[in-house]
């Protein structure tokens, strides 16, 4: 296929131009005698969610021009394709339907001209009646005793989605402990099998391929300790398997009842939704996890039906992308103000970064512009006491999203005030900041003599112009928690159209993979093989020194 010049693009070079003017003004004066905040924010009653856009740097003329390129890029018309089925994912020839997990409508969705949902909606009754079934005892240990803990082990999405939403909705938990391992280093299982009593434990094998190094590691440590302490015939009714390689989780001594399918059209880190969520399910029941894929089916369904300009995760995917594309921002801050969101930076580092961290585009050239950002996250207001002062007054310019919940969970004291004041105050500090003037005159107010007033108030002023996305949700749920993820994973579906992308694929975790079992022969003392004298000498000393 012929090279595309994107940016040559008559929608890039318009938006080239608009950044030239743009990118002189400042928040202060775009704010002045303007009521952005209608222009430029949405307000969802059915959802619960009010999402503020108007501290971006960005004219109206900014967000016509923007969403030009995304019209012409043909999001929405990547969307449908996404949605009904085509393979999108091309290095895979794979369909991308994770939205077909939570298709609460009783439309068919077909891949290969086989309808899904049928075998969807079986599965999903399966994880019901499972966790039933543990609950009421009836899916009960090997000598008979009720189920109290649960071990999921996996990794990447096997792991994280599930640990993230576990996290999330944890105010809501009424069903067994849930533990998480994912970490090839011993400590990890280790410590979380110290305290377990395997007549009580189930372990959920959690992977999309059930090949996976630290998975089946994991796994085959996790059923030593449990044969060495109820035997053999144990295994059944301790493990269950959550996997597209049904064969390989018969081998694992997995039977029929315990093995929870889904397919190859589910990418690992849009796995959640599907019986990679089982943990979730047990955790906070069935009802509840069916609330999480109603929430993210809304966002969907939003996405699909909502024109450009009012549909919420087009315009975050445009602001991103004008940040990354035309002042040169590479990282983009995730803020959520909760500590049950806690694992939710995490969870989008990955979801974003694995998706669109790529430089080759649909015709096979390499792009010749930014790509995927980093992603910088952390909870307010932890993250204050951290990194917040680069984003203030580093170097970088770091765009972020502050998410934010109006009803608190917990009802304690006057915590909530103070939590989401600081939410307010830092989207407001770092939208307008403090200028000398500003700076001066609270010295003056103080009392400080005027040389130390000259001294330090270069070190004292706050630049501003740092943009901001609010997304204040009137209380966290499994729906509007469901709603949130979704609403990430179409910003970055949306981002990947317009980088011309492919975010399903992941070719860029292997080589890691395959240099590993290479030298793990030679740790292993097996075999030798040459490297760079770096490797080499490195492999020597752990040799050396190994006791
Ligand atoms: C996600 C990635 C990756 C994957 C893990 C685990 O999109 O592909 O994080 O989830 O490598 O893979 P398995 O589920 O196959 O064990």
């Amino acid at each position: 296929m012929g090279k595309f010049e994107l940016k040559k693009t008559d929608v890039w070079q318009n938006l080239e131009k608009n950044y030239k003017k743009t990118a002189m003004l400042h928040l202060r004066d775009l704010f002045k005698g303007s009521n952005r905040f209608n222009e430029f924010s949405i307000r969802d009653n059915n959802l619960g969610l009010t999402f503020d856009y108007s501290k971006n740097i960005i004219t109206s003329e900014t967000f016509r021009l923007l969403m030009d390129f995304a019209k012409t890029a043909k999001v929405k018309e990547y969307a449908d394709k996404m949605f009904s089925g085509e393979k999108i994912n091309w290095t895979e020839k794979r369909a991308v339907l994770h939205t077909a997990l939570r298709n609460r409508s009783k439309k068919p969705v077909y891949v290969n001209g086989k309808n899904v949902m049928p075998e969807i909606n079986a599965v999903l009754s399966k994880m019901k009646k499972f966790n039933n079934d543990l609950r009421n005892g009836k899916w009960a240990g090997f000598t008979g005793k009720k189920i109290t803990d649960i071990v999921n082990i996996g990794i990447g999405c096997s792991d994280l989605g599930p640990r993230m939403v576990c996290e999330a909705l944890k105010y809501y938990a009424d069903g067994p402990n849930v533990h998480f391992v994912s970490n090839i280093d011993g400590a990890d299982i280790c410590e979380t099998l110290r305290n377990l009593n395997p007549e009580t434990t189930l372990f959920i094998i959690a992977s999309k391929t059930f090949t996976t190094l630290e998975t089946m590691t994991n796994a085959s440590t996790a059923r030593q300790w449990l044969v060495s302490k109820l035997g053999d015939k144990s295994v059944s009714k301790h493990f269950v398997g959550l996997s597209t390689n049904v064969k390989k989780v018969k081998e694992f001594g997995i039977d029929e009842n315990g093995i929870f399918e889904f397919w190859d059209f589910v990418g690992g880190r849009y796995s959640l939704w599907s019986a990679i969520g089982l943990s979730i399910a047990c955790y906070v029941g069935f009802d509840r996890f069916t609330e999480l894929l109603e929430g993210a089916y809304y966002i969907d369904q939003h996405f699909l039906n909502v024109p450009y300009e009012k549909n919420i995760p087009i315009i975050m995917a445009i602001l991103g992308f004008w940040y990354n594309n035309f002042f040169g921002a590479s990282t983009y801050a995730v803020l959520p103000y909760s500590q049950y969101l806690y694992k939710f930076p995490a969870y989008v580092q990955q979801e974003d970064m694995e998706s669109n961290g790529k430089f080759i585009n649909r015709e096979g050239d390499r792009v010749d512009y930014e790509t995927g950002p980093v992603i910088l996250g952390g909870i307010g207001t932890n993250a204050q006491h951290s990194f917040y002062q680069l984003v203030h007054q580093g170097t970088k310019f770091i765009p972020s999203d502050f998410i934010g919940f109006i009803n608190s969970l917990e009802k304690v004291g006057d915590h909530q005030e103070k939590l989401m004041a600081n939410y307010f105050a830092q989207m407001e500090a770092l939208a307008f900041g403090l200028t000398k003037e500003q700076v001066v005159e609270n010295f003056v107010r103080t009392g400080f003599s005027q040389a130390d007033i000259e001294f330090l108030v270069p070190y004292k002023v706050f630049d501003g112009n740092r943009p901001t996305n609010s997304i204040l949700i009137d209380s966290l749920t499994p729906r509007t928690l469901g709603a949130l993820i979704a609403l990430y994973e179409h910003k970055i579906f949306v981002q990947g159209i317009m980088w011309r992308i492919n975010s399903f694929d992941q070719w860029g975790v292997e080589l890691g993979k395959v240099l590993a079992n290479v030298i793990l022969l030679e740790l292993k003392g097996e075999t030798y093989s040459k490297h760079d004298v770096s490797t080499e000498s490195l492999i020597k000393i752990y040799r050396d020194k190994r006791k």
